[in-house]
């Protein structure tokens, strides 16, 4: 139940935000495959709740009507097509799941499918949920409660009460059709609010993966749980770890505050439990995700995001050339709200990113799992995998370089005004090799800057400080 089920020589989950399974289906064939990332997180795929005001904003998905599979990314036929494709290419599908609650009172209230509730009494018809499976309404005012975050409503949404077996066979039921349809796993939603024991005795009545995509017989899905601990409140994120992981949001916060230059980066040498993080198998890890890169759900304007490129990229080289944790890496749309929804038309279909010439994204879609510091950093995790961090280098302050294993090298520059111009121990072959951060290898030519390494495997590094990218990667297959 903690084990994504990559693929060998591949890893990282993409949360593509909101896209449409059949763009999805096509990003797996024509790039994700070929890049070498293992999986792909979907926003939610139920029947969600239609909101108006303000104009169909991101959020209305995590908002139940139905546990049908329909939204604005498709219907059922296409999240099947898009799970068997993206399987295909060797890449794991896994479903956003809301588990905690249906909707808030809305009056006339319709989902995306056409069915329709009725919040004020609690009557959920097409699944249906009646008033006796959810919890006495009472709103969550306080994180040092326990009953208080778990029996109460989140932001109005009323709360299932998953201790009623009733209620957990109608969400089996769900999450079998999703695993029937091949995914690999499910992040849980707003897990944090629901009982630790309720979430595993569901786990343990969840099916084995389906072994028609490829998965080994008897391969738990991978559970991924969304609970919010930064310390300072009741819930633990180890109270959930004994049967899933869980998104380990003091990670994110820390390296964006140190990306950021508030805490020099040469303390990052012990980054991982020794700074109160869960224990690396237990955890996903992120720079941003989608609620904290628009002021919801925690940690604040510390986090980094695409809207700082140069720190935001050096922060993802960190993550991924670093072995802590599970990454995943957030593929964004533009915003100037923190409402706003995707890229839609005046019906509200989500319009698809195009792709550039250079293969960047257009329409407003940031796609940052296609920008090149961060694919080809997906690549060097892949090369450098099962290898440990070692000959940690650092100048005292702001400027570091490690090796992982004899794989991979890479260096940060994150200070103010000093160039970084060293010669360093790399874990290399000699050689001349092509620097995968300001450029890619292509045949036997760099785009970017190249780094000889001599015979002793040192190496002459510079990245000057008024330089694009703040990183220097090299690894064993980016040799020229
Ligand atoms: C929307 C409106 C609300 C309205 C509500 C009901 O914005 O004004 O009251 O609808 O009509 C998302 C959005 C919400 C949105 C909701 C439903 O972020 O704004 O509400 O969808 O449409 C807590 C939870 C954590 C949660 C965050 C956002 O612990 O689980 O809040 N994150 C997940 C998802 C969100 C999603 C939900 C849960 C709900 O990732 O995208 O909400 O399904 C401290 C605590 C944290 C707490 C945080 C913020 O840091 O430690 O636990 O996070 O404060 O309150």
């Amino acid at each position: 139940q903690k084990d994504p089920h990559a693929l060998p020589g591949r890893s990282g989950i993409v949360h593509l935000f909101e896209w449409k399974f059949t763009d999805i289906a096509t990003e797996c064939e024509n790039f994700l495959g070929p890049k070498g990332f293992a999986g792909v997180q979907v926003s939610p795929v139920h029947e969600n709740l239609v909101v108006t005001t303000p104009n169909r904003p991101w959020w209305e998905r995590y908002q139940v009507i139905s546990y049908n599979i329909t939204s604005r990314s498709g219907n059922e036929s296409a999240f099947r097509d898009m799970v068997q494709r993206c399987n295909k290419e060797g890449v794991r599908i896994y479903v956003d799941v809301i588990l905690d609650h249906m909707t808030s009172n809305y009056p006339n209230a319709h989902g995306v499918g056409g069915n329709t509730a009725n919040p004020s009494n609690f009557e959920y018809p097409a699944i249906p949920y009646g008033p006796e499976d959810f919890h006495t309404p009472c709103a969550i005012n306080n994180y040092n409660d326990a009953c208080n975050v778990r029996n109460c409503e989140l932001s109005g949404l009323h709360d299932l009460n998953l201790s009623r077996e009733s209620v957990q066979k109608k969400m089996v039921a769900y999450l079998d059709t999703l695993i029937d349809a091949g995914v690999a796993g499910l992040r849980v939603d707003a897990a944090k609010h629901m009982w630790p024991s309720n979430l595993q005795i569901l786990y343990n009545k969840v099916k084995n993966l389906n072994t028609s995509h490829g998965f080994p017989n008897n391969a738990r899905p991978f559970f991924f749980q969304e609970v919010i601990d930064q310390g300072g409140e009741a819930i633990h994120a180890t109270e959930y770890t004994e049967f899933g992981r869980v998104t380990e949001f003091k990670y994110g916060r820390e390296l964006s505050n140190a990306f950021r230059g508030n805490n020099a980066i040469k303390w990052l040498k012990n980054f991982g439990p020794e700074w109160g993080f869960i224990p690396d198998g237990d955890a996903v890890v992120f720079v941003d995700n989608h609620d904290n890169q628009r002021g919801h759900g925690g940690a604040g304007s510390t986090i980094l995001t695409h809207t700082l490129p140069k720190l935001y990229k050096m922060a993802t080289a960190f993550m991924l050339s670093h072995p802590y944790g599970y990454p995943r890496i957030m593929s964004s749309y533009s915003f100037s709200n923190s409402d706003q929804g995707p890229p839609q038309d005046a019906e509200g279909n989500i319009i698809s990113p195009s792709i550039n010439n250079d293969g960047a994204c257009n329409n407003s879609w940031i796609c940052e799992h296609r920008w090149r510091q961060i694919y080809n950093m997906i690549k060097f995790r892949n090369i450098v995998t099962d290898t440990a961090v070692n000959n940690w280098w650092d100048n005292g302050d702001k400027q570091i370089a490690f090796s992982r294993g004899d794989k991979g090298f890479i260096a940060f520059n994150n200070q103010y005004n000093t160039h970084l111009m060293h010669t360093l121990q790399t874990p290399l072959p000699a050689g001349l090799y092509c620097d995968i951060t300001s450029g890619s290898k292509n045949g036997s030519s760099c785009t970017g800057k190249t780094v000889t390494v001599e015979n002793d495997g040192t190496a002459y590094i510079q990245i000057l400080s008024n330089e694009q990218d703040g990183v220097l990667a090299l690894h064993l297959e980016s040799k020229l």
